[in-house]
């Protein structure tokens, strides 16, 4: 079998910072440290925070007063970390610096007198949270087909932003429609899908074209994971989502001599080798890295002394 990893693959700068950050945490204030929401959304991720003395919750109110609590990557509104003070909580901020950007975008388009269009997945945490930053008119908009039925009060006053894990382009369609019914609509240059999304999708494009059947390391909650398998599908590949080796089908092997592997932004690396190992336990293998973009992108962390 032959075995090629797309480049790059796997963990991204807000990911590494998250992660870091309740690593950090845990050391310096002793377990147990709380986390509303996956802090990334990885099932491994998770458990070995777990492990550490990471507890996850969904609402603030299962936080005891006084106690150590971070946001998670995806980032929270403002009525969440309002709230978090109000409980007397002890507040770390592991919001992606890239998602934060997107919210003080939104805020700036608010005190402009703008409604804002969110392009993303209704119900994803990113987009809460970015809605949340809005102390006006939002709107949600996941599909193009969406486009015409948007109530706006003055067409002249809206502007948009996107979650940072869309499809590139699904989202240049979508914003294809928004364009057409709002031509002067306050658009940036380009969207927020960041760099990390950007790359890992080009990256899959090509794996995809080179080989038989692609698996995509990540969870199942994990949309820029999501949307890598979707990118290989939809170059015509049989492709698939596993949160782990053993997730893999031989049924899907039948006929296959080149197999593609990439991973979610949020999947470590060690998953990746373990799905080559899986592979090289039932024959011989040969695996080949594919060329890709460099990323050198790294984010400082913030003051963990709360
Ligand atoms: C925060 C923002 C964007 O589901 P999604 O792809 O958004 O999240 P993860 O945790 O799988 O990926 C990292 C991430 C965090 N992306
Ligand atoms: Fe941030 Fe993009 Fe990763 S928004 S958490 S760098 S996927």
């Amino acid at each position: 079998m032959k075995i090629l990893l797309a480049q790059p693959r796997g963990f991204c700068a807000g990911v590494n910072r998250a992660i870091a950050i309740v690593n950090q945490a845990l050391e310096l204030h002793g377990p147990p440290v709380y986390v509303l929401h996956e802090i990334v959304h990885n099932t491994h991720v998770i458990e070995e925070l777990q492990g550490r003395g990471a507890i996850f919750v969904e609402e603030l109110e299962d936080i005891p007063r006084g106690a150590v609590t971070i946001f998670s990557a995806h980032g929270v509104a403002l009525a969440v970390k309002e709230r978090a003070r109000a409980l007397g909580l002890r507040t770390i901020d592991a919001t992606c610096p890239l998602v934060s950007k997107v919210h003080h975008r939104v805020s700036r388009l608010n005190e402009r007198g703008y409604e804002v269009l969110v392009i993303g997945h209704k119900g994803h945490p990113e987009v809460e949270g970015t809605c949340g930053h809005a102390r006006g008119r939002v709107h949600v908009l996941s599909r193009a087909e969406e486009v015409a039925a948007l109530a706006v009060a003055d067409p002249e006053k809206i502007g948009y932003v996107t979650q940072t894990t869309l499809s590139v382009d699904d989202t240049r369609d979508i914003l294809q429609a928004v364009r057409l019914r709002f031509p002067r609509i306050s658009a940036p240059e380009r969207t927020d899908i960041c760099y990390a999304t950007t790359n890992r999708q080009l990256a899959v494009r090509r794996l995809a074209d080179r080989v038989e059947l692609v698996l995509v390391v990540g969870s199942k909650n994990s949309s820029n994971s999501n949307r890598l398998r979707e990118v290989a599908a939809h170059q015509g590949r049989a492709a698939f989502l596993i949160d782990q080796a053993d997730e893999i089908d031989p049924g899907w092997l039948e006929g296959v001599r080149c197999v593609g592997i990439t991973a979610g932004a949020s999947a470590p690396e060690h998953l990746v080798s373990e799905v080559v190992s899986w592979f090289a336990a039932r024959g011989e293998i040969s695996v080949e890295e594919m060329a890709g973009e460099e990323e050198s992108i790294s984010f400082q962390l913030p003051d963990l002394r709360v």
